[in-house]
């Protein structure tokens, strides 16, 4: 009798484990290699530079670059603080300083930045920062409207991160702008081009939760709690025959959701190691040489979600990181592959093949066709790297973007900086609604 009894208690244990999303460690010379990647990016102390994700994402990773990274809020301090509390307009949307001025979730971005330090937001300066942020997303509730049919300015991705930053530092928004973010998810509003983004499910479970925990928004306790039942079931939904949520860059986010809490009946531990797997295979591959990609998933390796960021363990052990050797085996000219670049949103449709040296990204294959002639382009800079923004002198508008696809009809996962072509490939850019 009393053997049972002890079988049925670690039965339970057996259950209650199987229902969290905890997946085993991972090799710590992989996550080391993730980490390494970030330095060189923790030397460029621009202001178009700088990424407060980088310093949230080692902060919450069991990865430390002391010096550095002390010089590096600094630097974030100070460039963030002159620009947004500067003496130019405040409002961030006058085209002319759009660029310099942080936007919306990167404001929200550099307050998990100083909480990741355990600082809580303060001050005179601290005060008007908070303001701002408010300020946001009263705009953001205003272009989504009553009826919420409109669209916010910015996304829904960032509209949650705002709400989420001011949540872990314990700043009270009001109900009626948590109110359009619940609304949005109770409507499957979180769409791009009409598919699910799990990113945006996932970053708006992550400000439900932080919501829910720290109790901000009493009266609309049940609403919360009900969403985030619904975002995490979403992003269970979303898991691919291979393990991923979405797909391999949305996984991290999805990863760091489902760890902030149980779920039973679900078999969430299986569930998680799956996409451990899939994580690991892709890393393997290569996939994560994005540095923000790296920030959202060096959290997830190690446990941790933005969540974490209502109170920070800023004394946890993190391994030194010390400067890789990762060196190129290439030591001979590269020869040279070509690349056929499509654009048939513009008037007269445009196609050339393009010849670069094999291992070149998309934008060399860009500013080769440029230099070639026939073939313009703009860019802006984004913490995720070069965002197009104009072919031919045609400029993306409101709610539209020039969409990267693999012909005929596959969107790459990735930026124009990090995606390599291979010979023969097709690539068209495509000016699309989202
Ligand atoms: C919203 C969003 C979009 C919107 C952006 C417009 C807008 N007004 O917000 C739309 C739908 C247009 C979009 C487009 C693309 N996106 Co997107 N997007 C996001 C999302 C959900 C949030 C970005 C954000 O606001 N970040 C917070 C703010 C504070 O950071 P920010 O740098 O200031 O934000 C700007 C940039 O992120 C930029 N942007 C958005 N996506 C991408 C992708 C790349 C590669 C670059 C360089 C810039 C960029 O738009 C933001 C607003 O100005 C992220 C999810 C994530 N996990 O990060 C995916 C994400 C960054 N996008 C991704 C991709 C692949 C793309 C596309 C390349 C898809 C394609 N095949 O064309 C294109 C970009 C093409 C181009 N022209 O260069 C991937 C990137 C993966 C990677 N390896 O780096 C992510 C992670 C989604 C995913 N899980 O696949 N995106």
């Amino acid at each position: 009798m009393k053997h049972l009894g002890v079988l049925l208690f670690l039965l339970g244990g057996l259950g209650a484990l199987a229902e969290r999303c905890e997946i085993p460690e991972v090799d710590s010379k992989l996550v080391e290699k993730l980490g390494q990647r970030l330095l060189p990016w923790m030397e460029q102390l621009s202001l178009e530079q700088l990424n407060p994700s980088i310093y949230v994402g080692l902060r919450l990773s069991s990865l430390k670059a002391e010096a550095k990274e002390a010089l590096y809020l600094h630097s974030l301090k100070l460039h963030y603080q002159q620009s947004l509390l500067g003496s130019a307009s405040s409002n961030g949307d006058d085209n002319s300083d759009f660029q310099a001025k942080p936007s919306m979730g990167q404001l929200a971005l550099y307050l998990l930045a100083l909480r990741a330090n355990c600082e809580f937001v303060g001050g005179h300066k601290g005060d008007r920062l908070v303001s701002q942020l408010k300020r946001f997303l009263e705009d953001e509730k205003m272009a989504i409207g009553h009826d919420h049919k409109g669209q916010p300015h910015t996304s829904y991705y960032q509209y949650g991160l705002a709400i989420l930053a001011l949540c872990v530092h314990q700043k009270r928004v009001h109900d009626s702008v948590v109110g359009k973010l619940l609304h949005a998810v109770e409507h499957d509003h979180l769409l791009h081009q009409g598919h699910l983004s799990v990113d945006t499910v996932a970053m708006a479970g992550l400000a439900f939760t932080c919501l829910k925990r720290s109790n901000l928004n009493p009266q609309q306790r049940e609403r919360i709690v009900l969403a985030i039942k619904t975002v995490r079931e979403k992003v269970l939904r979303s898991q691919t025959p291979k393990g991923h949520f979405g797909n391999v860059y949305s996984t991290p986010l999805a990863l760091q959701l489902l760890m902030t809490s149980s779920m039973p009946g679900v078999g969430l531990g299986t569930v998680c190691r799956k996409a451990r797997a899939a994580l690991l295979a892709s890393l393997q591959d290569g996939a994560f040489q994005n540095v923000l990609m790296i920030s959202q998933l060096l959290p997830a390796l190690n446990h941790k979600s933005y969540v974490d960021l209502i109170s920070p363990d800023c004394l946890a052990p993190r391994a030194m990181l010390e400067a890789g050797t990762e060196t190129s085996s290439q030591t001979q000219a590269p020869e040279d592959i070509r690349v056929i670049l499509k654009v048939s949103s513009v008037l007269p449709p445009y196609k050339h093949s393009i010849p670069v040296p094999a291992g070149s990204s998309l934008e060399d294959v860009l500013k080769k066709a440029q230099k070639l002639g026939g073939f313009r382009y703009r860019t802006q800079a984004s913490l995720s790297g070069p965002y197009l923004i104009s072919v031919m002198g045609t400029e993306a508008g409101v709610r539209e973007f020039w969409q990267l696809l693999q012909a005929p009809d596959t969107p790459l996962l990735q930026g124009i900086a990090d995606y390599r072509p291979k010979d023969g490939e097709t690539i068209e850019l495509r000016l699309v609604s989202w």
